[in-house]
């Protein structure tokens, strides 16, 4: 069987989340970038049709949606579990990967880093009050998720799950923001957890170049 391809930009935190599975699991494949800052290109358009990254091929499997990707990648080949057996954990894991997507993305990624990190590299100033629209929603989820993983090593439990690999490249750019630091002051357990997390080697080898 071929390679699986992943199309995505290393700059998105969703292809970054696939990548990570890929990486966790010790698949080989083939990452192709896809630049959408100056609007998606029609080929991504034709492999994702709300226009969005990433998408995945396997052998003429194509997917797309991440949570979708990373669990093929999980059941489909050989190496480390990364979703738990147990259905109380595996549901936490799903209902975590829910908030990432419903609650968290949004106002995180697509409101406080576009404005407070991207906008700035793109030559822009940051909107302060698309900021300070944010953040409630913001403090609401790394509230949530504090509570959710509790003493707990990792989101779902005591082994790294689907769950972490959702959140670590939002929490990558999260924790870039000066914003981060008074939401995470009080909450040790998304320290501890993102003290382990981020000096993981499929972290080193998915990190963005940017700028
Ligand atoms: N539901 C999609 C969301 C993917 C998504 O929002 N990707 C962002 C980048 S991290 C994107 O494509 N943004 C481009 C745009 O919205 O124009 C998934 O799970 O794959």
């Amino acid at each position: 069987m071929a390679d699986p391809i992943l199309y995505g930009p290393g700059y998105s935190t969703y292809t970054r989340s696939a990548r990570l599975a890929l990486e966790e699991k010790g698949v080989g494949y083939q990452h192709v970038e896809v630049d959408f800052l100056q609007g998606m290109p029609e080929d991504q358009r034709a492999r994702q049709p709300f226009g969005k990254v990433p998408a995945f091929e396997h052998d003429g499997f194509r997917l797309y949606e991440t949570c979708a990707i990373e669990r093929y990648v999980d059941e489909a080949f050989e190496g480390p579990a990364l979703q738990p057996v147990e259905p109380r954990r595996r549901a936490r894991m799903t209902q975590i990967i829910s908030v990432l997507d419903s609650y968290t993305y949004g106002p995180t990624v697509g409101q406080l880093v576009i404005q407070r990190l991207v906008a700035p590299l793109m030559g822009g100033t940051p909107d302060e009050a698309a900021i300070e629209a944010a953040l409630p929603a913001v403090r609401n989820c790394m509230g949530t998720l504090e509570q959710l993983l509790g003493d707990q090593a990792f989101l779902a439990g005591e082994r790294l799950s689907l769950a972490d690999l959702h959140l670590a490249p939002i929490f990558a750019y999260f924790t870039a923001t000066p914003d981060s630091v008074p939401i995470l002051d009080d909450k040790p357990g998304l320290h501890r957890w993102w003290e382990g997390i981020k000096v993981r080697e499929s972290m080193a080898k998915t990190e963005p170049k940017l700028g």
